[in-house]
């Protein structure tokens, strides 16, 4: 998260909130870095385990690989991964281990 903000004033790590989004997001993280990568997404449970949020708000959407989350206390950053072929799916992660991030900037509309 501070990581994103560091980068670009008022960006976080990626909320994927529909399986639109998490084709958009899996197609452009794989041209920009590859297959074979770990990315962040900002989804994760440390205040509560298995409770899982984007920062502060409550996951609707979800993609997890088959059998995840399965980390409980020990995994509770949420990553976004292409294990073989098509769109990439969520695995909880040792929220110390490496992986690019990816980070979103919500455009102000003014209306
Ligand atoms: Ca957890
Ligand atoms: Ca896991």
């Amino acid at each position: 998260m501070e990581r994103c903000r560091s980068l670009v004033e008022g960006a976080h790590l990626v909320f994927i909130e529909s399986d639109q989004e998490n084709r958009e997001v899996s197609r452009l993280a794989v041209e920009v870095s590859g297959q074979k990568t770990h990315w962040w997404i900002g989804l994760n449970d440390k205040d509560k385990e298995n409770s899982w949020k984007w920062n502060d708000t409550p996951v609707n959407y979800t993609n997890w690989k088959n059998g995840e989350p399965n980390g409980n206390r020990t995994e509770n950053c949420a990553e976004f991964r292409r294990w073989r072929k098509g769109n990439a799916m969520w695995n909880d992660w040792r929220c110390s281990s490496k992986a690019h991030f990816i980070c979103e900037q919500d455009v102000k509309s003014e209306l």
